[in-house]
């Protein structure tokens, strides 16, 4: 097949799990067109089957906002023609489902057929999508697309719910390449890495986010505090974001700054995650949690809350544990009981390798994704 994939090209799940769906597509032997303003940001150019194509957006002095969704529109239209794309799968119903929409139109005002699928990925419904501006035409192209998936099925719930939509919309998780996202082959590997970025010989809590509000940054800095005070233990944060400076200051106030080590954005993360411990996501809503996913495949146990798709990820008390949103104590105790529990560590660790493996490895979630394409060609040709 030929499709064509929009997606946010930004630091985000949206945009790594349509960059990996393309690769991963590529590499099954269809041909991958990106489409969006950049590069994103997991995506090197270099895999073959792949193709990115940079959507211009020109501006004017009398544009306040320049017309994004409109270039993009354009731009899938005139890809879709020059490749010869079967479909568009859009990423993030806002406002990617709507240039679907018109450049579908374009399209088969030229009697051509531009079937598209929106995969919805978590704020472009619950935060965005609800709110009463966008909401009305959110649903229009949610109604209007030619499939619809969602990422957990609390996501397909609530679009059901805030957006009183009745069409089938197909839960098709995230996935993780278990052979990327894996544990260090041993203790020198994770010796060798640690001494890489500096780390001494201590337990390692890590978080890795965009560091939005909803990710609750201040909380991950605050149970590393309780946990700091009974043992030695360092602190790794990946990411960049808007509270990442509440965040450095509150490590410094309370004086734990020195373990806490503030990386930025990383592209790498396969080799970041394997060196943790403990993931901490104490979020105010997941739909999925993609990272808590990639952190499982590398045989590391998630401190997270009981949210949205959360627990459809971790089964609490196996794979990862689960607690009420801004539980900080509750949360800091697990961790200290986990590290001081080298059986229940283990079996923790194991079992998150396990069940990545058995429901969300590539191997097992992309022919899904195929499958579903072919089902709407079948259906819309
Ligand atoms: O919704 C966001 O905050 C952005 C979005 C993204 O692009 O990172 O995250 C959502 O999609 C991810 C990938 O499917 C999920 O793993 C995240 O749980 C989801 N975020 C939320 O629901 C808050």
């Amino acid at each position: 097949m030929r499709i064509g994939i929009t997606c946010y090209p930004t630091y985000g799940g949206s945009g790594v799990v349509a960059t990996e769906l393309g690769i991963e597509l590529a590499n099954r032997g269809h041909q991958v067109h990106f489409i969006s303003y950049s590069q994103p940001f997991r995506l090197n150019g270099r895999d073959d089957g792949v193709f990115y194509h940079e959507v211009p957006v020109s501006s004017y002095p009398l544009f306040e906002f320049p017309p994004y969704d409109l270039a993009l529109a354009s731009h899938m239209a005139e890809v879709a023609e020059l490749y010869d794309l079967d479909l568009l799968h859009v990423h993030y119903a806002i406002p990617h489902s709507v240039s679907a929409l018109l450049a579908r139109q374009m399209l088969a005002a030229k009697g051509r057929r531009l079937p598209f699928v929106t995969t919805l990925h978590g704020t472009d419904i619950t935060l965005v999508g609800a709110d009463r501006s966008y909401l009305p035409i959110t649903r229009y192209a949610i109604e209007q697309s030619d499939g619809v998936t969602s990422i957990s099925n609390y996501l397909r719930d609530t679009t059901r719910e805030y957006f009183a939509i009745a069409r089938p919309i197909e839960t098709i998780t995230n996935f993780v390449n278990c052979d990327v996202y894996a544990p260090l082959s041993d203790e020198a590997a994770r010796a060798k890495a640690r001494a890489h970025l500096g780390l001494p010989d201590e337990p390692i809590l890590m978080h890795l986010s965009n560091f939005r509000p909803v990710k609750r940054v201040v909380d991950v800095v605050k149970i590393f505090a309780r946990v700091a005070q009974q043992l030695p233990a360092q602190l790794v944060l990946i990411g960049d974001g808007p509270d990442r400076s509440e965040a450095e200051w509150l490590a410094h106030s309370l004086g734990i700054h020195a373990r806490v080590h503030f990386l930025g954005k990383q592209e790498r993360v396969s080799e970041l995650l394997p060196l943790a411990d403990v993931l901490l996501l104490p979020s105010q809503l997941e739909s999925f949690g993609l990272v808590a996913l990639e952190a499982m495949a590398c045989k590391v146990p998630t401190i997270a809350t009981r949210v949205g798709g959360l627990p459809e990820l971790i089964d609490d008390g196996v794979t990862g544990l689960l607690f009420e949103v801004g539980d900080i104590a509750a949360m800091a105790q697990a961790v200290l009981s986990l590290l001081g529990d080298r059986e229940r560590m283990n079996a923790m660790r194991e079992a998150a390798r396990r069940e990545a493996k058995r429901r969300f490895c590539a191997t097992l979630v992309v022919p899904r994704y195929v499958r579903y394409y072919e089902q709407v060609l079948g259906r819309s040709s």
